[in-house]
């Protein structure tokens, strides 16, 4: 079967986690992803948080599958040359560099233009233009200036961030979008053209939500989904909201059977109004149902924790999984709060593709994330991340470099 980006050829020079899940995406997709390293270090984190000694990390191998590897000095002209030949015949450049950096290299828009109109050069950058455009950032200053840690945590805490790489994966996720929508425009234009996603800008994004709640607050003084109301008081800014849901149905956090001992044994419960008398039954409280102070989902507002204390008081008799399949026969939202461990046992998410077992040559099997997308008519198969420079003869032979040059390149560690 075909790939949905067959034939599309991707010059990397991407670093860290934010760039690189945009091209392992992409490969995913079908891409041809050429990653371009510097000889003998590479991607900074084949060596970071490393499980085993001089195996290249999980960090690297699970951001860079499907890809192919080359070591190239771009600051030495051998080097250039090199990649002065992949501009011409690649369709995209990927970069997250520091600002600057990609132009210090001597690959400014104006030069990849004059080797090639067509070219589509997509950076990551940490923030957009502005007094910050030349920062160096990484994940979690990405989430401190995109909201989310302003709104993440309790009232009564400081600011926290969340596992999610929000920052990096997600503003990865959103210049692949907008790779692929410049090669869709090229289509009609014939042209190249720039693609930035800010970490900032991509953070933010994820947190529009909150953005709404600060123009609520503004106008009411209030946010009756918040626990802060109706004890609490609510200040100008939008509060961090503990467990509560971002959307118009309550939820919170509760303990069940075995919370005591299990850090994870918990489940996110909503009360979603369409099914508040299903609640009232499941957890025995049918005298609810027609006490004016919960019958209607507004007159429950001010009672939501008592509430949530009360179906808590059901949640901590059943393990997660058993409220879990309880809940779900009366179609009552609610999910299980997973560790890792869970999720890497999970059967269907194995037989799904999301969780894959890949095989390396120098780390063995290993479990990573496959591609969260799929699609019917393109089929994703997760392939070992590249050996640093493992590609380098083949891409070179491909750009009409023989053997004898490639050897020269090599003693002069240009490759
Ligand atoms: N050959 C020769 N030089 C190379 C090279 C190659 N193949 N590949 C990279 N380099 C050079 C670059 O030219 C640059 O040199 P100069 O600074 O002299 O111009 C240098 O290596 C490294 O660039 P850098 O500044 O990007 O790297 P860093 O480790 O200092 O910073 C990071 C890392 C992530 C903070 C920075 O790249 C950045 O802010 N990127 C944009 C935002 C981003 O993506 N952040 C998320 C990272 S994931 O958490």
């Amino acid at each position: 079967m075909g790939k949905a980006l067959d034939g599309v050829r991707i010059l990397d020079f991407t670093h860290v986690q934010s760039g690189p899940t945009c091209t392992q995406l992409l490969a995913w997709l079908g891409a041809d992803v050429i990653k371009v390293e510097r000889a003998g270090e590479g991607d900074i984190t084949r060596g970071q948080l490393r499980d085993i000694p001089d195996v290249d990390s999980l960090y690297f191998t699970m951001l860079n599958h499907n890809k192919r590897s080359i070591t190239v000095d771009a600051k030495n002209p051998k080097g250039k040359a090199v990649l002065e030949a992949l501009v011409k015949k690649c369709d995209v450049l990927v970069e997250n560099f520091a600002p600057g950096a990609l132009d210090r290299m001597g690959f400014t828009w104006e030069r990849i233009q004059e080797l090639n109109p067509k070219m589509i050069v997509a950076s990551v950058k940490g923030f957009g233009p502005g007094p910050y455009e030349d920062c160096k950032v990484y994940e979690n200053v990405a989430q401190c200036a995109g909201g989310a840690a302003s709104t993440t945590g309790f009232d009564d805490g400081p600011p926290l961030v969340t596992g999610a790489q929000i920052g990096d994966s997600g503003t990865g996720l959103h210049l692949a979008l907008g790779i692929v929508a410049a090669l869709y425009q090229r289509k009609s234009t014939g042209r190249g053209q720039k693609v930035l996603a800010a970490m900032q800008d991509g953070v933010l994004n994820l947190c529009r939500v909150k953005l709404r709640d600060q123009q609520r607050l503004a106008r009411t003084g209030v946010m009756h989904e918040y626990p802060q109301y109706p004890n609490g008081k609510f200040g100008d800014a939008v509060p961090r909201a503990g467990n509560a849901s971002g959307g118009g149905q309550p939820g919170w956090i509760l303990k069940c059977k075995g919370w005591e001992t299990d850090p994870n044994a918990y489940i996110y419960f909503i009360t979603q109004a369409p099914v508040w008398k299903d609640i009232c039954t499941v957890i025995g409280r049918e005298e609810w149902l027609t006490d004016p102070r919960y019958a209607t989902p507004k007159a429950r507002l001010p009672h939501l924790m008592e509430i949530f204390g009360e179906i808590e008081a059901w949640t901590k008799t059943k393990n997660k999984f058993d409220a879990m399949d309880i809940l779900n026969e009366h179609d009552i939202p609610c999910g299980p709060i997973l560790s890792m461990k869970e999720i890497a046992e999970e059967p269907s998410l194995r037989k799904t593709g999301t969780i894959v077992e890949v095989d390396h040559p120098t780390r063995g099997k290993y479990l990573s994330v496959g591609n969260p997308i799929k699609m019917s008519d393109s089929a994703t198969e997760v392939t070992r991340s590249p050996l640093l420079g493992e590609h380098t003869d083949e891409v070179l032979a491909e750009l009409g470099y023989g053997k004898d040059e490639v050897a020269a390149l090599r003693a002069e560690k240009v490759i």
